[in-house]
């Protein structure tokens, strides 16, 4: 009923539907040409599942008229029948194809009605223009099965066909799918969906076995199978073995195969010997995220060995992003994502792009930035608008994947117009172009993209110096050193290429650890200014050197802290005649910092000897404590070796002396102290010499305050140790000192007397006249143990001063032996001086020993007859003397010292004469003289608190008694 005019399309159009669905479904084929003449050729049972292409072509092709309505009765009636080999439970379909009206239209009702009650599905296919007719047209949608735009197809000649076929295939598995028939082992397994090898054979995925739950089936290479792994355990329409690859360890062959469709969000079977291993489940149960979708085992670091599982979700949604990848490790048999352990996963992602379907392919690539580990390509097929993308991911030495891709590939940079890109990529990459470096295909919509590797080089920055170290030749920096800084750049190949070319710009800061103007490195004399750059152009045949002139500061103090200078510089690949641009390796360092040291004197050996002396002296012979005294001692520190760093002299002191202060002679010095605590432990004065390293020598002076009220004891001592931070100091050092130095407390010892007048008349004989003088000594400012020594005149030449000179006494003293005047002519020289002292006079010595507490007084009174011989022999009728006696305090010198220069005192009485008596004078001069002297003792006492204290002393006495 076809009018064919080719029967070979004819056949080959059954040929085509046989292919796509002899293994889904059993098949029949009948022809009809007349009225009475129906041919079934196969019924369902009869048809052929092997040898079928010869079975169609062996068919003669029948001419005659339409009858359809007869034809479809009598396929109903005679073969879907169980003797015609329809299974009852299978869905029945019967597909009509006609070139025209029937010639039987009466027929038809009652011939679609059989159909109708044999549940069967008919499809109606019009060949040719008859169809435009109305009539024609209705018949046709009579024919098949309602609604008629499902089952009802109409094409132009054969050539349409084949379109329509595609459309039919699809309809009839829906069909088969979605209604509950028999149940589907593996009609759809779609066996071969993924494949993988394994040793001796071929791994076939059968993602849609037992109702899509997918699995695989192992194969030997000669067909022959050897067994399969189809879980029944999973839910149906998961698609395990959507995606499929083979890991390695040691031992065995795991199989991990996806199952994306796996409850909505997808999992991964690891299988070990067709059995499951383990079930991964995502972490997060994103709902359609197609968890599995893509897998991909990668050995990052080539011993055959598995190290990594990668696993995409590619429909995983985020705020901003669409799909992921999971790289999970593989040890020994198992699989572990992170998912459920402390430390996170590791998740591999796009850039932004709200659809990207990034994970929609995975490929390992050999080892790109040659770094020894394989590195990894993830396709994002619907980036930029469909346009997509390929990310380039680096492994690692930990056998890891870096999570921030090293670069991403847009279509738009390959080529423009690509759609999809990405949606594929090799799973081997060769080198296509024969220069050396591997090629990567990328699949996009109808193209296919051939990338090419960069060869990837290392460049090394380097920058010597001449003078190789700085030398530091006195304390005056102020004259700059020129030095040459040379900046050197070295290109080498990492790839295997012979030749590679780049620009270099760099950027070089001198002293880079200090800002300016504290640089001590620096680009003109008279400029502080410490950046330097430039450019090379660099290829791998040489390095490229260039000299820079450079000032430095090479001060001494400055020996320990080099110059740190910082070389930046950025790269640029150039194209050469073979090779595209090289990359730099990305491990390469573009800041490096160059140490540019001070010269040390330390000798060959590099290590630092040092020879230390101290010393040190006191300023005075002994320590004074009075008021506000001074310690002060000269510290000494001489380097007799090599440079010695961080020097310190420390000095210990008494307690009850306190730091005040240090200066420096020679040398930088720098001092702390901290006192006594407490009085119990030293004194501690740490002093840093020459800072950073000492060479020569270095002198300072310490000064310590020594308190008024402060018990020292008899001597005190200080010690100074030098110390240093070498590691070795030379035997012959001398590093500690330790001295002692006698202690002296200032005493201050007042004496007051009282003035007496005397007078007599010239060349008579006068009476003797009473004598009474008082001496008060004082003690200011310690207790103390004295002697008060007075020499009193007694004796002018052969005559007495006193009357008796048996008779003088001063209580509490003890007499002495008489002392005889160094001169003898003693009358001239009193003439002269009109003084009587113990110069010209004999005199008597009392020595009036006492121990005296602070502020104590005590009061020596001479009391005699005074005659007047002694005046008359010197022969002034009218004159005035003063006798003069002396008292002199005898003390221990070792332990005090007298703040007063003078340690003796001259005790003055005024003696008269006159050629006349002269009574008013006599009368007033005895009696006023002592009246004076009580006044002013008085008013001393009053103001010194004296009568206050008392009367206080005895109203506490009365009080304490009344008690
Ligand atoms: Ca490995
Ligand atoms: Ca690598
Ligand atoms: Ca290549
Ligand atoms: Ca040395």
């Amino acid at each position: 009923m076809l009018p064919f005019e080719n029967r070979e399309k004819q056949k080959l159009f059954y040929l085509c539907l046989f292919v796509n669905v002899l293994f889904l479904f059993q098949f029949a084929i009948a022809q009809f040409a007349k009225k009475e003449q129906f041919t079934i050729h196969y019924n369902f049972n009869t048809f052929p599942t092997h040898n079928w292409n010869e079975t169609i072509h062996g068919i003669q092709h029948l001419r005659g008229h339409t009858y359809t309505a007869a034809a479809i009765k009598s396929l109903v009636e005679d073969l879907f029948t169980p003797s015609g080999g329809s299974r009852p439970d299978a869905k029945k379909i019967l597909i009509v194809i006609t070139d025209g009206k029937s010639s039987d239209p009466e027929d038809l009702p009652a011939a679609l009605a059989e159909a109708e009650k044999k549940n069967i599905t008919r499809f109606a296919i019009g060949v040719g223009s008859d169809f435009e007719k109305t009539e024609a047209k209705e018949e046709l949608n009579n024919i098949a099965s309602p609604p008629p735009e499902n089952h009802v197809f109409q094409v132009e000649g054969f050539n349409a066909l084949e379109e329509m076929r595609n459309n039919l295939e699809i309809k009839i598995f829906s069909i088969e799918g979605s209604k509950n028939g028999t149940r589907l082992t593996t009609e759809l397994s779609q066996e071969g969906f993924s494949m993988a090898f394994v040793p001796g054979g071929v791994l076939m995925g059968t993602v849609g076995a037992n109702e899509w739950r997918g699995g695989y089936r192992e194969y030997k290479y000669d067909g022959m199978m050897l067994g399969s792994y189809e879980p029944m355990d999973l839910d149906q329409d998961s698609y395990l073995g959507y995606s499929m690859v083979i890991a390695k360890n040691q031992m065995d062959i795991l199989t991990i195969l996806g199952a994306p469709r796996y409850q909505h969000i997808g999992a991964v079977d690891v299988v070990l010997k067709r059995k499951l291993q383990k079930r991964i489940h995502p972490k997060e149960s994103q709902v359609g995220q197609y968890f599995g979708a893509v897998t991909c085992a990668m050995d990052v670091n080539g011993d055959d060995v598995t190290d990594l599982i990668l696993i995409s979700a590619p429909m995983y949604k985020e705020a901003d992003r669409e799909g992921r990848v999971y790289v999970c490790t593989l040890v020994d048999k198992d699989v572990d994502c992170h998912f459920n352990t402390a430390s996170s996963p590791i998740v591999l992602k796009g850039d932004v792009s709200k659809v990207a379907r990034f994970g929609s392919s995975l490929a390992v690539l050999p080892d790109l930035n040659i770094d020894g580990f394989k590195d990894l390509a993830i396709g994002a097929p619907l980036e930029d608008n469909g346009e997509g993308s390929v990310y380039i991911f680096l492994s690692n030495w930990s056998r890891s994947i870096n999570p921030s891709f090293s670069q991403r590939i847009a279509a738009s940079q390959v080529q423009s117009g690509l759609k999809f890109f990405g949606i594929s990529i090799s799973q081997q990459s060769f080198d296509q172009n024969g220069d050396g470096l591997p090629d990567l295909a990328v699949g996009s919509k109808g193209t296919v993209v051939l990338l090419r590797s960069m060869p990837v080089v290392n460049v090394k920055a380097e920058v010597s110096f001449s003078p190789i170290k700085i030398p530091v030749l006195s304390d005056d920096c102020s004259t700059p050193l020129n030095s040459i800084f040379k900046v050197c750049f070295t290109m080498t190949n990492v790839s295997a290429v012979t030749t590679a070319k780049a620009l270099i710009n760099y950027n070089l800061t001198l002293d880079s650890n200090r800002k300016v103007p504290n640089n001590r490195a620096y680009v003109h004399e008279k400029e502080q200014r410490n950046h330097l750059s430039g450019s090379v152009n660099l290829d791998l045949s040489k390095p490229e050197c260039t000299d820079l002139h450079v000032f430095i500061k090479p001060c001494p103090e400055d020996v320990l802290n080099p110059l740190w200078n910082e070389l930046q510089f950025t790269y640029h690949g150039l194209e050469s005649e073979t090779n595209l641009k090289p990359t730099l390796n990305k491990s390469i360092q573009t800041t490096t910092r160059h140490k540019l040291e001070f010269e040390q004197n330390c000798g060959e050996d590099k290590e630092c000897v040092d020879n230390l002396k101290v010393d040190f002296d006191f300023s005075s012979s002994f320590v004074k404590v009075g008021i506000d005294e001074l310690l002060n001692i000269t510290v000494s520190l001489e380097n007799r070796g090599e440079n010695s760093n961080n020097t310190q002299v420390i000095l210990t002191y008494p307690a009850r002396i306190s730091y005040r202060m240090s200066t420096a002679l020679k040398g930088r010095i720098e001092c702390k102290s901290s006192d006594s605590e407490g009085g119990v432990t030293r004194g501690i004065t740490i002093c840093t010499v020459n800072k950073p390293i000492f060479q020569d020598k270095a002198v300072f002076n310490v000064s310590y305050g020594i308190g008024t009220n402060s018990q020292l004891g008899r001597r005190i001592f200080v010690t100074a140790n030098a110390t240093s931070g070498n590691q070795e100091h030379s035997n012959s050092s001398e590093l500690y000192r330790k001295k002692e130095i006698g202690v002296k407390y200032s005493i201050l010892v007042t004496f007051d007397s009282s003035s007496t007048y005397s007078n007599f008349t010239f060349g008579k004989k006068n009476e003797p006249k009473p004598f009474n003088q008082s001496i008060v000594v004082t003690n200011n400012y310690r207790d103390l143990n004295l002697t008060v020594v007075l020499k009193i005149p007694v004796k002018v030449g052969e005559q007495d001063i006193w009357t008796d000179s048996q008779s003088l006494q001063i209580p509490h003293c003890e007499k002495g032996k008489e002392e005889e005047p160094a001169i003898s002519d003693f009358v001239a020289q009193i003439k002269k001086h009109k003084r009587v002292n113990c110069s010209v006079a004999t005199c008597s010595v009392f020595k009036c020993n006492a121990f005296m507490k602070k502020t104590d007084k005590r009061m020596f009174t001479i009391s005699a007859s005074l005659s007047s011989g002694w005046i008359d022999q010197i022969g002034l009728p009218d004159a005035k003397f003063l006798l003069n006696s002396v008292a002199i305090l005898e003390y221990d010198k070792d332990a005090f010292v007298l703040r007063t220069k003078s340690f003796a005192r001259e005790i003055e009485a005024e003696v008269e004469v006159y050629s006349e008596p002269n009574f008013i004078k006599e009368i007033i001069g005895g009696s006023l003289g002592g009246f004076f002297f009580l006044i002013l003792v008085t008013v001393g006492l009053y103001k010194v608190g004296f009568f206050k204290r008392k009367y206080n002393g005895m109203t506490e006495e009365s009080a304490a008694l009344n008690e």
